[in-house]
């Protein structure tokens, strides 16, 4: 991105961002009904970067009109599966075209280092496009056997859910919003979607493609706007058959709560308090990049960072000395500086909390191995923090710090049993790491902890492979088979013969 192709795309980024911004309503760009908007800043800067317009209730009934007219019209209703794999293929073609563009905006909404954004971020967001478009054609039902009296011929049928509300967070904006969008397309739906309203610029600028790839009109539906406003009127409207949404617990409660009005379906990705547990048989320096990237990456603001690091005596002085000697040396900068490795977190708000988080560790007796440097307050940096010495009802061990914090905890000779007791010690159950070569141990762990994701010696996020969390981190998966079956409804049909 530094050869010659970062000037301009950056610039095109500035430019988009500079523009009016209006909401994206049955096909075309509409002014909020109350003709009210909202300044979003650059969080490494704290500058003013665009003005959006805000969403309230009377454009979220004309978004849900929109999209429920779409849903019954039968250019829509009857178009082949392959089509609809068609266009979200030709989608997945635009945002590889207008690659470094999005990288960039990414990077001025966000703050993530832009390397991040344009080879992780935007295409993971490709490649989930390309993923689902795969499966419109292959959402089958089933022929039943039958087990009582009678002759019948029957079978299932999987048709779309309807209206879906989908409400994403700031922390990957463009791949969350992608992560909801294609699956309800190839399975028919009509979207709604509401980005967070710190990061509203990818998803604005995805609305342009989807323009220009030639969605049905009303097929997908943005509304830029804050969570008491727009959010909520969605998750409540009758019209709205289903919500999905990523972001806090607390919200998610409030979702469900708006959600039993007419029993919409709900699927929910919330707060996570991954551990890492490294037994004594790892490789210290693969554990200690592991680590570090796994609590680190865009600035410890992910689901399932790894926030909880459990380490056998035998290597833990090694491998916290390994993970605060990287905090200690991680470049703190500007997202668009080539040599940053960590960019600050969203908002001051955020910021504040995070600190707030390491403070209160320390005055309960927790000590400090990497985070004590002073950083630019010309932005939203935090320090990337090691704390040593927690205790298992801290509040840094027990909440979502949602930043760069990680509690690094010694365990003895104990059998896995207790290993996996302390590690779902927890109200969530997002995600596990395990650092081993040992294969039954490994095994072993993986069955006994409870948490949706549990990956050995590394490994990612992909389009294919189910996410979502046990216990207070969510309802239902996102990703692979069951992502998409998520956006249907089962109908069974019965013909006696
Ligand atoms: O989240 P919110 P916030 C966690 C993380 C973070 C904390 C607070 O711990 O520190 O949440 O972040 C919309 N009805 N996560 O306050 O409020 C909102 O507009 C409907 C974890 O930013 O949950 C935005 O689009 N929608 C997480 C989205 O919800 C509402 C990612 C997320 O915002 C709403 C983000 C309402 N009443 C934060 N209120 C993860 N699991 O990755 C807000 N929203």
């Amino acid at each position: 991105i530094l050869d010659g192709q970062q000037v301009p795309s950056l610039d095109r980024a500035r430019a988009f961002a500079a523009q009016k911004h209006a909401l994206f309503i049955g096909g075309r760009w509409v002014e909020p009904v109350e003709g009210r908007s909202f300044d979003t800043h650059d969080p490494a800067t704290m500058a003013r970067l665009a003005q959006v317009a805000e969403a309230r209730e009377a454009d979220v009934d004309a978004a849900v009109r929109a999209a429920r007219g779409a849903m019954d019209c039968s250019d829509w209703r009857d178009m082949k599966p392959a089509a609809r794999a068609r266009l979200l293929n030709r989608l997945a073609d635009a945002l590889e075209a207008n690659a470094d563009e999005f990288a960039a905006l990414e990077t001025l909404d966000n703050g993530m280092p832009r390397g991040d954004a344009r080879y992780f971020h935007i295409p993971h967001a490709i490649e989930t496009l390309r993923y689902n478009a795969g499966w419109a054609t292959k959402l089958n039902g089933e022929t039943i056997a039958l087990s009582g009296m009678g002759d019948w011929h029957a079978y299932t049928l999987r048709e779309p859910v309807g209206v879906v509300a989908q409400i994403v967070p700031w922390n990957a904006p463009l791949a969350m919003a992608v992560a909801k969008v294609a699956p309800a397309i190839a399975a028919g739906c009509a979207v709604i979607l509401k980005p967070a309203e710190e990061t509203p610029l990818t998803a604005l600028r995805l609305a342009h493609l989807v323009a220009e790839v030639g969605f049905p009109d009303g097929i997908f539906n943005l509304l830029t706007g804050f969570g008491e406003g727009a959010g909520a009127a969605l998750t409540a409207h009758p019209g709205v058959d289903k919500v999905t949404f990523t972001g806090s617990t607390e919200v998610g409660r409030l979702i469900l709560r708006a959600a039993a009005g007419n029993f919409k379906r709900v699927t929910l990705e919330l707060g996570g308090k991954t551990p890492v547990i490294v037994l004594p048989d790892a490789d210290p320096a693969r554990a200690i990049q592991g680590a570090a990237r796994s609590i680190f990456t865009n600035a410890g603001q992910v689901c399932n960072a790894g926030s909880r690091l459990f380490v056998h005596d035998r290597l833990f002085d090694e491998v916290v000395e390994g993970v605060a000697h990287i905090a200690d040396a991680m470049k703190l900068g500007s997202g668009l500086d080539a040599d940053t490795q960590m960019g600050p977190v969203i908002s001051a708000a955020q910021r504040d909390r995070v600190r707030g988080y390491v403070r209160q560790g320390i005055e309960a007796g927790a000590a400090l191995q990497a985070g004590s440097r002073a950083v630019d307050d010309g932005g939203y940096f935090v320090a990337p923090s090691v704390l040593t010495g927690t205790s298992a009802e801290m509040a840094v061990r027990r909440e979502e710090i949602f930043g760069p914090v990680l509690c690094a905890m010694p365990f003895g000779d104990a059998d896995l049993d207790r290993i996996a007791a302390e590690a779902n010690d927890t109200d969530y159950g997002l995600g596990a790491v395990l650092w081993t070569n040992d294969l039954s141990a490994a095994h072993r762990l993986a069955r006994r902890i409870k948490a949706g994701t549990v990956r050995v010696n590394g490994g990612g996020l992909d389009p294919a492979l189910p996410f979502g969390g046990f216990k207070q981190s969510g309802w239902g998966r996102e990703n692979g088979r069951e992502g998409i079956e998520a956006y249907t409804e089962t109908k069974a049909v019965a013909i006696a013969i």
